[in-house]
């Protein structure tokens, strides 16, 4: 879709109700982030928005024939130029609704595949956009083939023109495809050197996950001082980023790295598509889950992101927090509520990452939770330190010791816990 620069383009969101549909959510909900998802598209303007119940939904057409004459009388009255359709919509009805309707139309995964094509800033993420819509594209096909064949005025060879076209496209997105996954595996790789040369310096990875707009980036930014874009919009963060940090309080030092957030019907080309970005997530130390407590939805969000990490293979060994945050935001009812459920569960803890609230009790279960990962270091000590040498071998850390001119080189083993207390003797 293009929306031309500078303009804006009035649209209207439609979430179709159908009864046999995800029954967790509520529709009026579901509307709303759509809603939100409508406003992190630059240049649209949302004019409205509706939740049309649909006992079935019309195969060519989507809509009944009553609800498509009041679509185009909306259309014409509000001066729409795009209607949002929070949900599927096959090619076919796709078409036809764009006929009858004089208006364009896009579905839940066109739309989330045109604001991370506007969010994309690195080559990787460029990339990783550009073969999740061209899979996606690929899946719809049969669009082309219609088109192509209104366009020959239907005369058929055997096979038919479309068929050969559909193929001739198809074969073309592939071999489009695979230059992409070219181009990204050399990214990949190059970013693969980055962590190796990291894995020397060998501190835990801490990867923030979530559902979008949890406040990850605020809590980042908290704690690495960085100044990545926080805000109340969906996807507002679309390439990792990665910060080197001491934790408050003398350490220990991890890597804490902020990611893409993930929302419920990820589309499954966008998932395999930051895969490879989420590789990160896939080799933390430690999963830190981030979620809005204040979202009358938040249980459903907080299934939708163990759905989507089990999806990506996060081992169910990796040690997990799970964060409630902006507890700012709750009454003093509900605030006792969490906390009783909170003190109930295992690695559960209260959060305001705008207030600082529970950062305290953050950064005690980020050290508790890495304290298992252990970490290989070469340490020269010279021959005066031998109350430092004698309390490593007394804690069974040394791997392997050679004596040098200078000293003695150590190859230790400890986790993040030893080695504040060694640097503390
Ligand atoms: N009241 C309150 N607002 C918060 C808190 N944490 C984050 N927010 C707000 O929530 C919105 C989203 O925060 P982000 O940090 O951008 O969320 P995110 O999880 O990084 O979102 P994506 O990058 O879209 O996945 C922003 O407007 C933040 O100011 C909090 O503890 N309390
Ligand atoms: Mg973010």
């Amino acid at each position: 879709m293009e929306l031309t620069e500078g303009s804006t383009t009035r649209a209207w969101v439609l979430h179709p109700d159908i009864p046999s549909d995800d029954a967790r959510r509520e529709p009026e909900h579901a509307l709303a982030e759509a809603v939100s998802l409508a406003h992190a598209l630059p240049g649209l303007e949302v004019g409205g928005s509706d939740v049309v119940r649909l006992a079935r939904p019309h195969p060519g057409k989507l809509f009944g024939k009553g609800k498509i004459e009041e679509l185009r009388h909306l259309v014409k009255h509000e001066d729409l130029g795009l209607i949002l359709i929070d949900g599927p919509v096959t090619p076919v009805q796709q078409r036809n609704l764009e006929k009858e309707l004089h208006c364009k139309l896009l579905d839940r995964t066109g739309l989330i595949l045109e604001i991370f094509s506007d969010r994309a800033a690195t080559r990787e993420g460029v990339l990783q956009v550009d073969m999740a819509a061209l899979s996606y594209q690929r899946t719809r096909l049969v669009r082309a083939w219609t088109h192509l064949e209104r366009q020959r005025g239907g005369l058929g060879f055997v096979g038919g023109p479309g068929e050969t076209q559909i193929e001739a496209d198809r074969r073309a997105i592939d071999d489009q495809l695979v230059r992409l996954r070219r181009q990204l595996d050399k990214v990949v790789k190059t970013r693969g050197l980055h962590r190796a040369a990291r894995a020397k310096v060998p501190f835990p990875i801490v990867a923030l996950v979530g559902y979008t707009n949890a406040g990850k980036s605020t809590l980042f930014n908290r704690l690495t001082g960085a100044e990545v874009m926080a805000k109340d919009m969906l996807f507002a963060t679309l390439d990792p980023t990665m910060r080197r940090i001491a934790l408050p309080g003398n350490g220990p030092e991890v890597i804490l790295s902020d990611t893409v957030g993930f929302i419920s019907d990820l589309p499954t080309q966008l998932v395999a598509a930051f895969r490879a970005t989420l590789e990160e997530v896939t080799a933390a130390n430690l999963i830190v889950h981030v979620r809005d407590i204040s979202h009358p939805e938040t249980e459903e969000q907080a299934e939708d992101v163990r759905t989507i990490l089990k999806s990506l293979g996060v081992q169910e060994d990796v040690p997990q927090v799970e964060v409630w945050n902006k507890i700012d935001r709750l009454s003093a009812d509900d605030l006792d509520v969490a906390r009783n459920r909170a003190e109930r569960a295992e690695d559960v803890l209260l959060l305001s990452a705008v207030t600082g609230q529970g950062l305290d009790d953050f950064v005690a279960a980020v050290r508790r939770g890495i304290a298992g990962v252990t970490q290989v270091v070469d340490l020269v000590l010279s021959y005066s330190d031998g109350r430092k040498r004698a309390w490593l071998f007394d804690k069974g850390l040394v791997e392997d010791e050679t004596q040098r001119d200078d000293g003695y080189m150590l190859k230790v083993r400890w986790n993040a816990q030893q080695e504040a207390q060694f640097h503390a003797l």
